[in-house]
Order: structure tokens, then C-alpha cells, then sequence
């Protein structure tokens, strides 16, 4: 496995994308947490959030050129859409289902995130499915020669579909360039992961379609960034697919409607909670002197700030309007 770096420089981030990346993990979970408290107090009927797997997230998508590369993100990835380029209003808006909101109007589920300008591309409900749309993009721009790589993020029950194999081999074969990120957070639901697979880490999977598997702490931001970095240089130079594999845990129940005491001990939660990678991140910020206190409670400030402004912003806005309901449904 991967670990972190002995010097946060060494990936070539600068001391102020060291501190963006921890800025966007930080507002990534504010977001999740409040989408969940808004669950609860009864303004949306659903959340699905990452809480616990924001180092796979930003990390991953740091190390693509936003509006340039494909982006084809599951419902968790919060961190995603914030590191290409959404903000806490965009998500709010999508996540209250408001008419101005650019993934779908309001029509979407929440979590279905899409942005056209950012290449962020609206994925279905069943899991998996995104994994082809990837390919398929990835397959369109070798064939056009365009330099552009197409990432994907999927959970680790995700690899357990069809639609994850064929996916891998086609990649495989053509040699697309395109990364396969599986954001192992130890459970599809209440599935664990020994239920899902029969290898200790699914990314050995890669080496039967002809191509690199690794598998990273997903916990450890720089370790993800370090990864994906590498994965995107060799798409980028014609080598073909990578799959990463990130071991991480989410925090929080599968969604709004599930209950995890049901499957999961708390003493297990508990052990996880102590490796929740944004404690992590900024005790190896503040162990480089990078970091310091009065940094640190700003930027959590601005999360938060950045995170109430969206949410009265996306409260007021209107919801879509009713004329609107059978838009893009049938040929006009
Ligand atoms: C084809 C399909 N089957 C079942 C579901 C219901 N479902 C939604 S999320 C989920 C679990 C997916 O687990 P995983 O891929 O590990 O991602 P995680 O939610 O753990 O991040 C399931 C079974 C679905 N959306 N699509």
C-alpha cells in the first residue's frame, strides 16, 4: 500500500494547494453535514453524503484539469464536484432540487451530480452504469486524439456488477485513457466487503484486463493524490487504464434511510473516527509547519460560512416551475 509522503512538497503541490486541498475536504464535509441536518429537519426528503471518504475524493480529483478531463462521479462524491470546480451553492441548489440548479433543474435525485462547463457528467441511479459512460467517453477521445483523460469513482459493491467488467475489459483492450477509482469504503450497504469479493484487495482485478491495479490509503490524502497523479500521466502518455483501489470508511449511515447500528458495531465506527483522514491531513500539515492553529479554525470558518450563505441562497430559490415537469422527457 501507498503511504504518505515524508515531504508534503514532493508531489509538486504548493504550499497553497496543500492548504486548497485541505480547504476542500473541509467544506466537502460541512457540506455532507449539513445536507444531512437538513434531512432531518424535515426540508429534504433524502441525503446521501461522504463523510470519512473525503481524502479519496479530493485527492483523486486534484489531479485532473478541471473543464478539460471527463468526470464521472457516484452519488458520495461531494469532494469531487467541489474540487473540479462546484460550490456549496451549486450542491445546495441540487440538493434542494431547485430550478436553477445545473445538474438536471431539480428533476434529479440528489447526489446526481452534473456540470456541463466542468465535464462532470450526470450519472444514473443504478450502480455501476457510470463505469461504461466512462469508457465510452474515453474510447471517443483517443479515437479523436484529444488529450483528455475520463475518471470514475464507483464503491467497492459496485465492483461486483456486470457492467464494472465489462467496463475493465473493454478499457483494457483499447488501452483508453481512463482511471478507475473504487472508493473501498468497506460496505455496500449493509454488505461488507468479504460478502463482495474474494481477494483482499480488488484492485488485483486490473492485472486480468491487462492492466495496473493499485491500492492506496484512502485515508491519506497525499498517498490518493500520489496515485492518481501517476495514473493520469500514464492515460495521458497512451498506456492506458489504471484502477485504484482506496481503502477508506464512511462515517455515517449508507444514507438518510438506513441505519447502520443494524450491521455495524459503533466500537468499529469508533476506531474509524480516529483515522478520519481531515484530522489526519492537518496533523501532517501542522507536524511540516504548514499549518497553524489560527490557519486551520480560518479555513473551517469559511467552510462553514461558505456552507450557511448556500443554504439560505438555495432555500429561497424557487423550485422549478410546474410548465417545465415534461422538459427533456419528449422530442419538441
Ligand atoms: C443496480 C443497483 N442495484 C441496487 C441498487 C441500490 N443501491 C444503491 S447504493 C447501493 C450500495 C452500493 O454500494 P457501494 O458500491 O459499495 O457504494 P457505497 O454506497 O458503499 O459508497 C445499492 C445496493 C442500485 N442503486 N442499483
Amino acid at each position: 500500500m501507498v503511504s504518505v509522503r515524508e515531504s508534503p512538497t514532493e508531489l509538486g503541490l504548493s504550499n497553497d494547494q496543500l492548504l486548497d486541498v485541505l480547504y476542500k475536504m473541509m467544506l466537502s464535509r460541512a457540506v455532507g453535514q449539513r445536507e444531512r441536518m437538513l434531512n432531518r429537519m424535515g426540508k429534504a426528503p433524502f441525503a446521501v453524503t461522504g463523510e470519512g471518504q473525503e481524502a479519496t475524493q479530493v485527492g483523486t480529483a486534484y489531479a485532473l484539469v478541471s473543464g478539460k478531463d471527463w468526470a464521472f462521479p457516484y452519488y458520495r462524491d461531494i469532494g469531487v464536484a467541489l474540487t473540479l470546480g462546484q460550490t456549496a451553492r451549486d450542491l445546495m441548489l441540487e440538493f434542494l432540487a431547485r430550478g436553477e440548479n445545473v445538474s438536471s433543474g431539480g428533476r434529479n435525485m440528489p447526489s446526481h451530480f452534473s456540470d456541463p462547463k466542468l465535464r462532470i457528467v450526470s450519472g444514473s441511479a443504478p450502480v455501476a452504469t457510470q463505469m461504461p459512460h466512462a469508457v465510452g467517453t474515453a474510447f471517443a477521445s483517443k479515437l479523436r486524439g484529444l488529450d483528455e483523460v475520463s475518471m470514475t469513482w464507483f464503491g467497492d459493491g459496485a465492483t461486483s456488477k456486470g457492467d464494472c467488467h465489462e467496463a475493465m475489459n473493454f478499457a483494457g483492450i483499447h488501452k483508453l485513457p481512463v482511471i478507475f477509482v473504487c472508493e473501498n469504503n468497506q460496505y455496500a450497504i449493509s454488505v461488507h466487503w468479504t460478502k463482495q469479493m474474494a481477494v483482499e484487495n480488488v484492485a488485483v482485478r486490473a492485472q486480468g484486463y491487462g492492466f495496473p491495479g493499485v491500492t492506496v490509503d484512502g485515508n491519506d490524502v497525499l498517498a490518493v493524490y500520489g496515485a492518481a497523479r501517476e495514473a493520469v500521466e500514464r492515460a495521458r502518455r497512451g498506456d492506458g487504464p489504471t484502477f485504484i483501489e482506496a481503502k477508506t470508511y464512511r462515517l455515517v449511515p449508507h444514507t438518510s434511510d438506513d441505519d447502520d447500528r443494524r450491521y455495524r458495531s459503533r466500537e468499529e465506527v469508533e476506531e474509524w473516527s480516529e483515522k478520519d483522514p481531515i484530522p489526519r491531513f492537518q496533523a501532517y500539515l501542522e507536524g511540516h509547519g504548514l499549518l497553524d492553529e489560527k490557519t486551520r479554525d480560518e479555513l473551517a470558518k469559511k467552510a462553514a460560512q461558505a456552507v450557511d450563505a448556500a443554504t439560505e441562497y438555495a432555500e429561497k430559490a424557487p423550485l422549478p416551475d410546474p410548465e417545465t415537469a415534461l422538459g427533456h422527457v419528449f422530442a419538441e
